[in-house]
Formats: C-alpha cells, sequence, structure tokens
C-alpha cells in the first residue's frame, strides 16, 4: 500500500495528548459521514502504529469528525471490481488488516461514537476494545443493501458480542438500531448525552490509564487468544516471551551464551 507520511494526513486527524497517555485518530470525512478510502486506511494505520510505539501513549481513541457519523464504511464512490480503488488504481480491503491491528494494539482502544456507525464502520467500533456512545448513535450492516459483506471478525466477533440469533439478524436484514437498543444488545459499554461524549470518553481513558499496562496488556491477549486461534495465542505467547526477557532467569541464558560458558538455572525456583 502506497505510504503516507504523518504530515500529509488528509482524511485522519491525529492527536496526542502531551503527559496524558491518549492518542486520538479521528476520520475527517464528514461530508460523506466519514467512509473511508483506501488513503483514510492507510493514514489509520499510520496512526495506530505511531501510538503502539510511543512508550507514552497508554490508550487509543477512534472516532469521526461531527456528529453526524462515526464512519458509514467503505467509500461507495470508489468501489471497484475487487475492493476500493485508491490513486494507484489498485482495488484493496485494506481496512481488513487495519482490524487485525486494532485488534493486535497491545494497548486499549475505545471507539467515541456519535451518529451513524453502519457498514465497515460498525466493523471499526466492534473490533475497539470498549464502545462509548452518543445517545445519537445508529449502529447496523448495511452491506447486503450495497452488495457487500464481511464475513471475517464483521460476522464471528459480532455474534460472539451480540449471540448468533441477533447476528443473524444484523446481517440478514440490515436494520439500523439506536444507541439504548445497542447498549442491550451488548454492542456498546455506555451510552451518555452527545455532549457528554468526549468528557465521558476522557474519563473511561484516564481510569484504563491508572491501571497497570502490563496487566491490561495481558488481559487483551488473553481475551483475544480466546477467540482468535492460533493467532490469537501467537499474541499471548509473544507478551510471555516479552516478560521472560525481562527476567533474570531468561538473561542468565543469554549472558550464559554471550561469555561461552554453560548456563546455571539452578537458582530459579520451579514454583507450584
Ligand atoms: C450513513 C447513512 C445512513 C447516512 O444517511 P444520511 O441521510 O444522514 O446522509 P446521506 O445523505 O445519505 O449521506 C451524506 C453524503 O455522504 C455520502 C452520501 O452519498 C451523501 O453524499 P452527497 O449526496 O452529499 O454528495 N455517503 C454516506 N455514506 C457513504 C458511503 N459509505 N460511501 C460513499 N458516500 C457516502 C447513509 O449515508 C448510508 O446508508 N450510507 C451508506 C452506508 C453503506 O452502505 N456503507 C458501505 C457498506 S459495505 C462496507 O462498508 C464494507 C464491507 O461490507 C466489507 C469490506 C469493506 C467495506
Amino acid at each position: 500500500v502506497p505510504s503516507v507520511a504523518r504530515e500529509d494526513l488528509t482524511d485522519v486527524i491525529y492527536q496526542k495528548a502531551v503527559g496524558e497517555g491518549i492518542a486520538k485518530i479521528t476520520i475527517n470525512r464528514p461530508d460523506k459521514r466519514n467512509a473511508f478510502r483506501p488513503r483514510t486506511v492507510t493514514e489509520m494505520s499510520l496512526c495506530f502504529a505511531d501510538a503502539r510505539d510511543d512508550p507514552s501513549i497508554g490508550v487509543v481513541i477512534l472516532t469521526g469528525a461531527g456528529d453526524l457519523a462515526f464512519c458509514s464504511g467503505g467509500d461507495q464512490s470508489v468501489r471497484g471490481k475487487g475492493g476500493y480503488v485508491g490513486a494507484d488504481g489498485v482495488p484493496r480491503l485494506n481496512v481488513l488488516d487495519l482490524q487485525m491491528q486494532i485488534r493486535r494494539l497491545p494497548k486499549p482502544v475505545v471507539a467515541a461514537v456519535a451518529g451513524y456507525a453502519v457498514g465497515g464502520g460498525h466493523i471499526l467500533h466492534m473490533v475497539c476494545d470498549l464502545t462509548i456512545a452518543a445517545d445519537n448513535a445508529v449502529f447496523g450492516q448495511t452491506g447486503p443493501k450495497v452488495g457487500s459483506f464481511d464475513a471475517g471478525y464483521g460476522s464471528t466477533h459480532m455474534a460472539r458480542l451480540v449471540g448468533q440469533k441477533r447476528a443473524r439478524e444484523m446481517w440478514f436484514l440490515a436494520r439500523l438500531y439506536g444507541a439504548a437498543e445497542a447498549e442491550r444488545m451488548g454492542l456498546v459499554n455506555k451510552v451518555v448525552p452527545l455532549r457528554e461524549l468526549e468528557p465521558e470518553t476522557l474519563a473511561w481513558c484516564r481510569q484504563i490509564l491508572s491501571n497497570s499496562p502490563t496487566a491490561l496488556r495481558l488481559l487483551k491477549s488473553a481475551l483475544n487468544a480466546a477467540e482468535d486461534g492460533q493467532a490469537g495465542i501467537q499474541q499471548l505467547g509473544g507478551d510471555a516471551t516479552m516478560l521472560f526477557y525481562q527476567s533474570e532467569e531468561g538473561n542468565e541464558g543469554r549472558e550464559a551464551y554471550l561469555s561461552g560458558r554453560r548456563p546455571d538455572f539452578s537458582r530459579f525456583p520451579r514454583l507450584p
């Protein structure tokens, strides 16, 4: 995918609250109800990568510009045969990679939803760890109406969130659901008046930030591992390796190798 530099962002606004530990990614195509084109997704991906790598960031907010929409999914005006077409003329479904990136990000991601979260935009909020919704939020899958679907997380993760019957209802009927109903269905953590969306989201982020980042990281990995098969275990396993590399026992092996001696693991307890 053609790369974009941070200073060249056009479709996304990226902000970091200095000293707060919070990064905010805002999809900024309000005239299109924040529909994404390939470039929008590339830009979001760049911002998520920065938030992941920045050790001062502990939580990421994903939201949409304006009050009318979080995101209305793939931009149908650039949909071609085989995917959504950007400046390079190549059809892509790069939002699927973005879903994986959000899922794998070892820091909590909070969706702040005002207005429509529909189609691929609904899936983006579902793959975030938490969702805070304004009372004007509207949720649903529109794909079957426009000849599209997401048979990945968009279907299977949804079923984990709302149950099989409701997931089939959401996809087969392509209805839209208000914020209160979405909360009852388990799609949303909390609904607040529109004017309280930002302060409420920040309050949740600050409470998250007061907790152990490593505990949160391992919890996210474990919750993913229960759903994501080998790929989920790989994430949880990677976190275990990261912790082991920080231990004396792990470092004894490396130091012994580098100094050409036999490792001595005898001082490390075999805990029950
Ligand atoms: C979102 C919704 C319900 C909003 O309705 P409303 O009445 O508030 O606004 P309106 O007038 O429909 O939209 C305002 C402008 O935004 C554009 C519209 O065409 C309109 O443009 P103008 O007439 O002002 O020029 N717009 C909105 N959504 C757009 C979109 N997704 N693509 C391109 N232009 C869009 C209503 O707008 C709506 O239903 N939108 C379509 C939702 C949709 O079907 N999304 C695609 C689902 S498929 C998908 O996302 C997907 C997937 O299934 C699998 C992989 C990847 C992506």
